[in-house]
């Protein structure tokens, strides 16, 4: 049954047109046709988001609250007509009228609401829960500002403001309606009844008035419509011009500042904490909002709060919602009456923690000064809920003030988010196997002794809707031509294709989508970085946040020593490769910019110099974002995953990659450990130091890269190559700091603490299997059919079943139209 009539999709389209520009499709540019396009959409997704709600009235499931500082949606109209099921009919209506889809897509801003890997993961995290069938909210912030442009100039990043809401965005509803007031610092008093009860007032404060705009979240081929709340912030006080007493012009003015303030720009780090109060600010504002949107629609159908916990479940996406535990039990406390012991259980069986990294610069520590003067309440709270963790810890360790000192949440001068976030929560999970192993035995060792039931592993996923069915149209309708359409919903059914690893005819035509989807990547490339690439060459990819732990240096150090090698000896066996790179750095992070100045260097001499005969190429794409993240994987032959074991919780871009039959070069790090065991050694590149053993050179402190320098004379050489002007000639000083990172002790920071040195042979031996591996096409084309074959595991509809089966417990609906 088809979703959309064509002539009527056209007719619909062109009075969308009318009705928002007052023109006709000659008149109307491609934005304009984006958004009469995109308005058509949502009529459709409306009726299906209406009956959803109405389901909800009627069955009254059990809702998940996924709370989150980042939702990294991408585009939304395209991956919509895919869960409507109306790609390919759209994409006909459109071309009658001489319109392409793909041009009309690309007028979207990408809703960049996140950083990266936690972002996105919530994204798919929406896109599975819709496709499932469970009641779910995303509660998150709808940043004036998202996630910024990069630009590249002369080699550098430059960050431009991301004004996604410039054209109006068409796939959100303000509700206004539903709005709730968040109030900040101020003082609590306490108030003394003549029946000799108390409660606290809090008096003096600033408020904001926080207005949720809903997006649709399209489940597949089944009706539901799940929603992202996200909110915007406004002053609540109408700004008076006519108030000229001083007093409450001033709290006018400071109201209209801290609503603009509050929800202006997403803050731009990833894994690492600027502690800035503004981020606290908006860590309570959308948490406060959130958490009293669910009570109000608990309220609706439930008199009594204990029943809280059969209904309604929050899950905090890292520590960032973490003050929503003491938000819950204020207003349980303050709001509802309720004693601390009833209002404790009610909220320690309705919060659930995720822990999404083991960097200790990510772990979020508010100093008190700060917390206690912006939130005087729940800082009480806070205070309250400490004193009596170390009670609990009291009784479990007598004597033990080691263990206190540990694990407390409040200590020395400091409230500390994460053991907040384990002392309420009653499920406390990490997002990969071994992963979830580091925090048990090392990280969280004391709490995991204490609350052993809490500790928990779900491997993440990813959605195979977007990133195979929309990004790799291709490659889908082979799976699909051969183990059928079930695979859209339930990824396990690719196992099917392992028997057609085996077939050349089979994997003739693997490779020869392959290498489509790289001419595609190629286009794109040469329009926007001008370098030619040869679409026969190997496309080495490493797209991710720019981080020292996940060794983008390793990559292009290992670029500059293959580069010596050609040089040195220009008839070696070796296969034409493309070294691409995307990856932005959070803008204070010196390192992270320099890397990328490094790696655009390196690309200006090598795709310059005649000498290597175009053997190698180095791009680096600017502005990696989701929209061209689907065109990258779907062009990928490997897939870089090289950070240093035990730092990469688990990596979702690896997923995406081995769901688009590329080969990972990685190490035994995150879900790489996974993957290894679905996919098997012989279709996988390893290499490096296990985690155990970079864990014991932490710990005891033995590691000297010096050592390698002198010894290894290819290092020794590509090394000096950063500071004599090879790939700076203008500034031999420019990369100095990169040398200097590798090999001396800083300021607190010792020498290569990612142990790139370390790794650098073994790294390079593999890389050298690959360029050996690569010429047998037939081998290669089984490995990577066998990446997909094996990808079942990785869809994020497994990880969400898993979330709903251990954590959540949701209910399952089905939402009936009739049409
Ligand atoms: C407070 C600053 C800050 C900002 C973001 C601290 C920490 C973060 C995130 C936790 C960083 C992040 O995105 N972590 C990634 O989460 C992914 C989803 O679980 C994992 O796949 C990645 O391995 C992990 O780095």
């Amino acid at each position: 049954s088809n979703v959309f009539n064509k002539k009527e999709f056209v007719s619909n389209v062109k009075d969308n047109l009318k009705n928002l520009y007052r023109k006709t499709l000659d008149e109307a540019n491609q934005q304009e046709i984006f958004q009469a396009v995109s308005t058509t959409v949502k009529d459709e997704i409306m009726d299906r988001w209406l009956a959803t709600q109405q389901t909800f009235e009627k069955d009254d499931p059990k809702t998940v609250y996924y709370m989150s500082m980042e939702f990294l949606m991408g585009r939304a109209l395209g991956n919509n007509l895919i869960n409507l099921c109306a790609y390919k009919e759209v994409k006909e209506a459109l071309e009658e009228l001489g319109l392409d889809l793909s041009v009309i897509e690309d007028q979207e801003p990408d809703p960049a609401l996140g950083n990266g890997g936690l972002g996105r993961l919530a994204a798919c995290f929406m896109d599975s829960l819709a496709t499932l069938g469970y009641a779910a909210y995303g509660c998150g912030i709808r940043y004036r500002y998202g996630m910024f442009k990069q630009k590249i100039s002369d080699g550098f990043q430059v960050e431009v403001p991301d004004n996604w809401l410039k054209d109006g965005y068409p796939f959100e509803l303000r509700r206004p309606e539903y709005c709730y007031e968040v109030r900040f610092g101020g003082n609590v008093r306490p108030e003394y009844g003549e029946d000799g009860s108390m409660k606290f007032v809090h008096e003096n404060y600033q408020s904001v008035l926080a207005i949720p705009y809903d997006m649709p979240i399209v489940g597949y081929d089944n009706n539901v419509v799940d929603t992202l709340i996200t909110w915007d912030a406004q002053a609540k006080e109408v700004f008076e011009l006519d108030s000229f007493d001083k007093g409450n012009y001033e709290q006018a003015v400071a109201q209209e500042n801290l609503a603009r303030n509050l929800v202006e720009v997403l803050y731009p780090n990833d894994n690492h904490v600027a502690g800035k109060e503004l981020r606290l600010k908006q860590q309570y504002f959308f948490v406060s909002a959130s958490i009293q949107r669910a009570l109000a629609r608990f309220k609706k159908h439930h008199d009594d709060i204990h029943d809280l916990p059969e209904k309604v479940v929050f899950q905090m996406n890292d520590t960032h919602p973490t003050v929503a535990v003491a938000e819950l039990m204020r207003i349980l406390v303050d709001e509802e009456g309720l004693g601390w012991d009833d209002a404790w259980n009610i909220t320690t069986h309705c919060v659930a923690y995720t822990n999404h990294t083991i960097m200790s610069e990510a772990l979020e520590k508010w100093p008190i000064e700060i917390f206690q003067r912006l939130l005087p309440r729940v800082y009480q709270i806070v205070d309250e809920i400490n004193r009596r963790f170390l009670i609990e810890i009291e009784n479990r360790y007598p004597g033990n003030e080691y263990k206190k000192q540990k694990m407390a949440i409040l200590w020395d001068g400091q409230v500390k988010m994460a053991h907040l976030a384990i002392a309420a929560g009653f499920s406390v999970n990490g997002v990969a196997k071994l992963h979830t192993e580091i925090l048990m035995n090392q990280e969280l060792k004391d709490f995991y002794d204490m609350y052993p039931q809490k500790f928990n592993n779900k491997t993440n996923g990813i959605t195979q809707r977007r990133f195979l069915a929309h990004a790799n149209p291709l490659l889908a309708d082979w799976v699909t031509k051969h183990v059928g359409k079930g695979w859209i919903t339930d990824l396990s059914q690719v196992a099917k294709l392992a028997p057609y690893a085996e077939d050349p005819k089979e994997q003739q035509e693997f490779m020869e989508i392959k290498r489509k989807n790289k001419i595609r990547l190629a286009k794109y490339i040469k329009e926007h970085n001008g370098i030619e690439v040869n679409p026969d060459s190997i496309f080495d990819v490493q797209v991710k946040r720019l981080h020292e732990y996940k060794r983008q240096l390793l990559n292009i150090l290992h670029v500059m020593y293959l580069y010596n090698q050609l040089k040195s000896n220009p008839n070696m066996d070796f296969y034409p490769r493309t070294f691409i790179f995307g990856a932005k750095a959070a803008a204070g992070y010196r390192n992270a910019k320099l890397t990328i100045k490094l790696i655009n260097n390196v690309a200006e001499v090598i795709n310059h110099d005649p000498d290597i005969q175009g053997k190698i190429k180095v791009v680096f794409i600017e502005d990696y974002r989701v929209s061209n993240a689907e065109w990258i994987f779907a062009a990928a032959d490997v897939s870089e995953q090289i950070s240093t074991a035990s730092k990469e919780a688990s990596g979702t871009g690896n997923m995406k990659f081995m769901l688009n039959g590329a080969l990972t070069l990685g190490t035994m790090d995150g879900a790489n450990v996974e993957m290894y065991d679905e996919v098997g050694a012989d279709n996988i590149f390893i290499f490096g130091m296990s985690a155990e053993e970079v864990i014991a050179h932490e710990q005891h402190k033995d590691y000297n890269p010096m050592e390698i320098y002198n010894n290894d004379p290819d290092i020794h050489k590509v090394l000096n190559q950063l500071i004599d002007g090879t790939f700076s000639a203008n500034d031999k000083e420019l990369f100095r700091d990169l040398y200097n990172s590798l090999l001396s002790n800083q300021g607190g920071k010792i020498a290569d603490r990612y142990f790139i040195l370390a790794d650098f042979r073994s790294y390079a031996n593999e890389q050298q299997k690959i360029n050996s591996y690569y010429r047998n096409r037939k081998a290669w084309a089984k490995s990577a059919i066998l990446n997909v074959a094996h990808v079942g595991k990785f869809s994020s509809d497994r990880t969400i079943q898993e979330y709903v089966d251990d954590i959540w417990h949701l209910d399952k609906i089905t939402v009936k139209m009739d049409r």
